[in-house]
């Protein structure tokens, strides 16, 4: 296979400047525009591509070099089709880099075709950090360099979603997982492969607002651990997700806004007259969110009993589809588990969801006397473009009514 030099192109002021990274190995198998060094000047850092496809042969440079316009970087053994094909294009284009030497300042033209791309080391360390490629990215600066700002833009062009659908671009890792120790490779569960689009689609289509409270639950725990059953005396148990539920469904009465889906298609507003709340259940095979229907039908021993049955048939596959349609609002309690708050992600076509985290004693001065309570921390996060900051804390009080201090039990049981 014939060898190809690859020398350091006209980088405007840059001469006598230290290699600071070497990204290449011996043996290595790059591809034209593939970064191999990135020197850096006082003012800025440079990463230089190859101008050929091919495999490593020698690495000339080392990290602490100080090199200029000109100095050999690599010699790659070029493979034979590609070379015939590219080799007088790359000639011509390392020429034209080369007479523009006398010019200070590099056009923006000029930068794509040299391929250099001028960034700050800040600014390429965070292009590494989202997995972006900074020869990638068009700098918006003078001279095509690029800032921050045109690393996040080019990453959100990176999904898009066209009538739904999200198409996610794949990116090319600098280094594979297997150069830094040993790894296994899983298939990603159906349930996650499903779930994944939805979240993005999510994340990147609404502007999400989360709003943390906390509510002193303290009468209502006492309420819910004394319930039994008349009849029969035994002791009834309900977790505080049931209260929970109850308690946004009473919410969403007074706040329709909650209780709706945008209609992109018709810019127009659906609003639901139903109160079907869905709730996040773990399973062994991924996260899955059904919905109860009719919740404001129920009792709280009821929904106690329909969280039960439904998390129960999620958790065996036995659960239909369709229930997983048709919701008014989310309600994710991480309660069970631990933790406090945290952003949960809208489910689309719902406009909010609840976050739930675990309760906690507090002791707090009431009436001069130090008292135990039990607060319950929770995160509502709500579609910014139909609910206002105001309207997304009134929410939250309404809550707190529901099942705080002046927790009276309006909640029926
Ligand atoms: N604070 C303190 N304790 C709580 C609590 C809270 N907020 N919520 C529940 N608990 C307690 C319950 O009372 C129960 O205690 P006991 O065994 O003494 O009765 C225990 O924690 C376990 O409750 P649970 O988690 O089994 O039941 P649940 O009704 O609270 O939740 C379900 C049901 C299906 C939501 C839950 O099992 C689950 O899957 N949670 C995870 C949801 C999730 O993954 N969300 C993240 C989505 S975003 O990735």
């Amino acid at each position: 296979m014939p060898s190809k030099d690859i020398l350091v192109p006209n980088i405007g002021d840059f001469k006598d400047v230290e290699v600071i990274e070497v990204l290449v190995k011996a043996g290595q198998k790059i591809k034209k525009n593939d970064s191999l060094i990135t020197i850096e000047s006082d003012k800025s850092s440079v990463e230089v591509p190859s101008t050929s496809d091919g495999i490593i042969e020698k690495i000339n440079i080392k990290i602490g070099d100080k090199v200029s316009e000109g100095d050999l970087i690599v010699t790659v053994n070029v493979e034979s089709k590609m070379d015939v094909k590219e080799k007088p294009l790359q000639k011509n284009k390392i020429k034209e880099v080369v007479s523009k030497k006398s010019d200070p300042v590099p056009s923006p033209v000029a930068q794509s075709t040299s391929g250099v791309k001028l960034a700050s080391p800040k600014v390429r360390k965070f292009a590494r950090e989202l997995g972006a490629n900074v020869t990638q990215i068009q700098g918006s600066q003078r001279s095509g360099r690029v800032t921050e700002d045109d690393v996040k833009k080019f990453v959100k062009s990176q999904v898009s979603v066209n009538q739904g659908k999200v198409e996610i671009k794949k990116y090319k890792d600098e280094y594979t997982h297997e150069e830094f120790g040993e790894i296994e490779i899983k298939e990603m569960p159906r349930v996650k492969k499903l779930s994944g689009p939805q979240l993005v689609r999510s994340w990147t289509e609404i502007p999400h607002v989360t709003q943390h409270d906390e509510i002193d639950i303290t009468e209502m725990e006492q309420f819910r651990t004394s319930l039994f059953d008349h009849f029969t005396g035994e002791k009834i148990s309900v977790t505080p997700l049931a209260f929970i539920t109850r308690a946004v469904v009473n919410a969403l009465k007074d706040f329709p806004n909650f209780n709706c889906s945008i209609d992109t298609n018709q810019n127009k507003i659906v609003y639901k007259k139903y109160y079907h709340v869905g709730f996040a259940v773990d399973t062994p095979h991924g996260l899955m969110v059904p919905k109860l229907r009719d919740v404001d039908q129920m009792n709280i021993k009821e929904i106690g009993d329909e969280l039960r049955r439904v998390s129960r048939e999620c958790r065996d596959l036995k659960i239909n589809k369709k229930e997983f349609f048709g919701g008014s609002m989310t309600i994710s309690s991480l309660g069970g588990i631990g933790g406090t708050f945290f952003t949960p992600i809208i489910n689309p076509p719902e406009v909010a969801i609840l976050g739930v985290g675990k309760s906690f004693d507090r002791l707090v001065r009431i009436k001069g006397q130090i008292v135990s309570r039990k607060i319950l921390p929770i995160s509502l996060s709500y579609d910014h473009r139909i609910i206002d900051g105001a309207e997304g804390a009134r929410f939250c009080v309404h809550l707190n009514k529901s099942l705080g201090k002046d927790f009276a039990f309006k909640l029926a049981v």
